[in-house]
């Protein structure tokens, strides 16, 4: 038996304790704070948002999981333990995250928001409407999530493009990669997607130079962002500027540099903005912890994790 540490800071932890349980009953499954024990006996932790330095207090810990596709705040503990850091990659997490992108660009593509305003008035008028084949999307960031939302869009008909730090051939999408191929990118897009993870090399990426050079006289006559990635690589004062000029025409946002988003952020009420609780892709013990406890049962058969963080890169 191997004790399995649950630390959930955000999320109700309820739904993963009992799911944990019902599918592992061969592990002690702890939660934190309550029902750690001797932390001694502790040997891998499965976490959403620990405190900085809890993981250190646990000196026999293996692995550490994170219950997110994301990793970016338990690196950013100075004390994290140097053990492997484990993401989750679940096809229900990717289909989710594949499902915002897809409504929050056909919500653009179709003009639903000009259309909702016109019901408020009573009005009907019929907007002209490119084709999807007319369109350019671009993703930032092609990685798991990315490449399932730009597979969706490509087969609805879109001309997508995709922006990496290492090179892809991906076929049917076009493809760039590093600062070399980001002008390109951006320049071709009038839908930039954000899926990109929180490290050094992307905090601040989406401001207000990188918003001026998407394209605005595409078939949309306008460019729209929609980050889903983690607020971080946003500065949402440029996105403001960028939709006050002009240079951006809509953003839909589910990540925020403080989260929840303020309520006197000038983005709840503004007219072009639509906003998420960062539930893009919402984390589900029922599909997740069933990834986790695969990871876990390939550690205990000495078979090599997959899905690890690189601590150089952060993601
Ligand atoms: P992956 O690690 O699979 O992909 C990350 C992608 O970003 C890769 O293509 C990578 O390039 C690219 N990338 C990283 N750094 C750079 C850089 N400096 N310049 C250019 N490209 C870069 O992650 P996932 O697709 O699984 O997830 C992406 C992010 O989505 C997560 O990190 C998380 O922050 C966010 N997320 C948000 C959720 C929500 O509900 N809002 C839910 C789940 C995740 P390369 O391929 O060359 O390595
Ligand atoms: C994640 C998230 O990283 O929910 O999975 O943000």
């Amino acid at each position: 038996m191997s004790n399995i540490l649950l630390a959930i800071m955000g999320w109700d932890p309820k739904g993963w304790e009992q799911r944990f349980r019902a599918l592992a009953p061969q592990h002690d499954i702890r939660t934190w704070p309550e029902q750690i024990g001797d932390p001694a006996d502790i040997r891998y932790a499965c976490v959403w948002k620990p405190p900085a330095g809890l993981l250190a207090g646990f000196p026999n810990l293996k692995a550490i999981f994170s219950l997110g596709a994301g990793a970016d705040d338990l690196l950013a503990d100075p004390e994290l333990p140097d053990v492997p850091v484990v993401r989750i990659v679940d096809s229900d997490l990717t289909m989710r995250m594949t499902e915002y992108v897809v409504l929050h660009v056909l919500m653009y593509h179709r003009r639903q928001r000009l259309y909702e305003a016109q019901q408020r008035e009573r009005l009907w008028r019929e907007h002209s409407q490119p084709a999807a084949s007319e369109v350019l999307v671009g993703i930032m960031g092609l990685g798991v999530l990315g490449t399932s939302a730009a597979w969706m869009l490509h087969r609805i008909g879109f001309q997508v493009a995709g922006w990496s730090r290492t090179p892809k051939a991906l076929p049917g999408l076009e493809t760039f990669h590093g600062a070399q191929g980001l002008e390109q990118f951006l320049r071709r897009s009038e839908i930039l997607v954000c899926l990109l993870p929180a490290t050094p090399a992307t905090r601040g990426i989406i401001n207000l130079n990188l918003l001026r050079k998407l394209r605005s006289s595409g078939a949309l006559q306008g460019a729209y962002l929609i980050n889903a990635g983690r607020g971080s690589l946003q500065v949402d004062a440029d996105i403001l500027a960028a939709l006050e000029e002009g240079s951006l025409a809509g953003a839909t946002l589910d990540v925020f540099p403080t989260e929840p988003l303020p309520v006197g952020s000038p983005l709840w009420d503004h007219p072009k903005v639509t906003i998420t609780p960062h539930n893009a892709a919402q984390a589900v013990p029922q599909t997740l912890a069933i990834s986790v406890l695969q990871q876990i049962d390939r550690i205990e058969l000495g078979i090599p994790l997959v899905n690890t963080i690189d601590r150089v890169t952060g993601y």
